[in-house]
């Protein structure tokens, strides 16, 4: 108390010094107190000024903010490595063009490929693509399905089974169809289980035997993609039975070379185009399922850290603000910069928010914590020493919102249901170890 006064105050006159002592002690006291809270007030003020322009600050730092892409690039590559070679399993009727599909992209010879009359491919086969020697993908033949020998359920046991047994590996479901067939229930049967099963594995349509819907009079394969009704009306039962369990539907027609088509691989590039597109959504599920603790606690680490420092500067912001020795004229303002702490934290991880967003996701985490904020704002009514303790707490509670948010955020990012009880006690354990660094953190 005297202190401030001996610097702040100016000197009081004779005649006042008439007037009852007290009065005027009050009086300076009060003009003392009021001039200091002004005096607070304002250098908080000018802080805050400083600090108004938040989303410029902000904006400058989130790109030091940022998670570099390169790291969790390094850690992802780490994790591709381990990951087998992808496989891409071709299922469809017999005859349907399974193994010409193999032949059409690893050239493998012309003798997989039946004559088109009976079964030809007797057991699943696997072929790497593009070499043995470095298996970029490994195409899987397998056996016509519906075939009258084999029932429909054994064949997706056998399917399922094989499934399983690579199930570290990325997968693609590739279903061949001939554009004339519409007795596919058995195939569509097998796709729906299969899919029902293995929801991560992105699945593509080939639409085989393609001229045997052109017009009668047309000798060769047109410009790519055919435009014939007759193509449109025939893929368009085709589209209606099997759209919904699949991710792409390419058009080919892959003959053979006495079979005098040009070019013998008709749709090919679409055909590559189409599995290119798929792959890394299949190997990112692949990878992301291997993504073992290590990788994934790397990973999180990255955001973590990359959000710690949104955090520091925040809870700096929030002890400068709270240490304003108004009892609640400050939780507006501690609140705004909590939710756009969460808001930045939200776009760290890859999260859009909007303000009313983010601070839906402030009430959610801070739980109990938020009864405890306004039992400190009361504190305050403690002249001098509430404000020391407002703003310690409130720097310590920005950080455990924030440490919240990495979890939650964190959690939403890895496809988990963010989990409160695993919030709470992070924000518990973050909000202690911050209070001892905050502690008599000075106004
Ligand atoms: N024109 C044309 N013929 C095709 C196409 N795909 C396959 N064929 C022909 O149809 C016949 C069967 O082709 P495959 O590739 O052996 O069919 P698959 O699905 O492997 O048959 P299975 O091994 O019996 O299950 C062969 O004569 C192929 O030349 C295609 O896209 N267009
Ligand atoms: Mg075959």
């Amino acid at each position: 108390m005297t202190e401030q006064r001996d610097c702040d105050l100016p000197l009081a006159n004779s005649q006042q010094l008439s007037e009852s002592t007290d009065e005027v002690r009050t009086k300076s006291v009060d003009k003392s107190w009021k001039k200091r809270i002004t005096g607070v007030w304002n250098k908080a003020r000018g802080r805050f000024v400083q600090l108004l322009p938040l989303e410029q600050v902000t904006q400058t730092t989130v790109g030091w903010f940022s998670v570099s892409e390169t790291q969790v690039a390094e850690i992802l590559e780490t994790v591709r490595a381990k990951l087998p070679t992808t496989e891409a399993l071709l299922i469809g009727k017999p005859q349907a063009g399974k193994s010409s599909i193999v032949r059409g992209l690893t050239g493998v010879s012309a003798e997989i490929v039946g004559q088109g009359f009976r079964p030809h491919t007797q057991h699943t086969e696997r072929y790497a693509y593009p070499s043995s020697d470095l298996p970029l993908l490994i195409f899987t033949d397998t056996v016509g399905l519906g075939d009258v020998k084999q029932d429909t359920q054994t064949i997706i046991e056998e399917l399922v089974k094989d499934l399983q047994a690579s199930s570290r590996r990325a997968r693609v479901l590739i279903l061949t169809v001939k554009i004339n067939d519409f007795a596919t229930d058995t195939l569509l049967q097998v796709a729906q289980q299969l899919r029902k099963q293995y929801p991560e594995i992105p699945c593509l349509l080939a639409v085989t035997c393609l001229h045997e819907a052109y017009p009668p009079s047309t000798i060769n394969h047109p410009d790519y993609p055919p435009e014939y009704q007759e193509i449109n009306r025939a893929l368009a039962g085709i589209d209606q039975a099997f759209t919904k369990l699949c991710d792409r539907t390419v058009l080919i027609d892959f003959t053979l070379e006495e079979d005098g088509y040009e070019p013998v691989f008709y749709g090919l590039e679409a055909f590559r185009d189409a599995l290119a597109q798929l792959l890394p959504e299949a190997e990112a599920r692949a990878i992301y399922q291997l993504l073992d603790q290590e990788a994934l606690k790397q990973i999180g680490d990255l955001y973590r850290d990359a959000g710690r420092h949104y955090m520091l500067a925040f809870s700096v912001m929030a002890a400068t603000v709270a240490a304003v020795p108004l009892p609640f004229a400050t939780m507006p303002v501690l609140t705004a910069l909590q939710v756009s702490l969460v808001g930045l934290l939200g776009k760290l991880y890859g999260q859009r928010l909007n303000p009313s967003q983010a601070g839906g996701v402030v009430s959610a985490i801070a739980g109990g914590f938020f009864a405890q904020a306004v039992g400190r704002e009361l504190i305050k009514f403690v002249p001098g020493f509430g404000s020391v303790i407002a703003a310690s707490w409130a720097a310590a509670y920005t950080w455990a919102l924030g440490e919240g948010a990495c979890v939650y955020f964190g959690n939403l990012m890895g496809g988990k249901k963010p989990d409160p009880q695993q919030i709470q006690s992070v924000m518990r354990e973050a909000f202690k170890v911050a209070q001892e660094r905050f502690k008599g953190i000075k106004s």
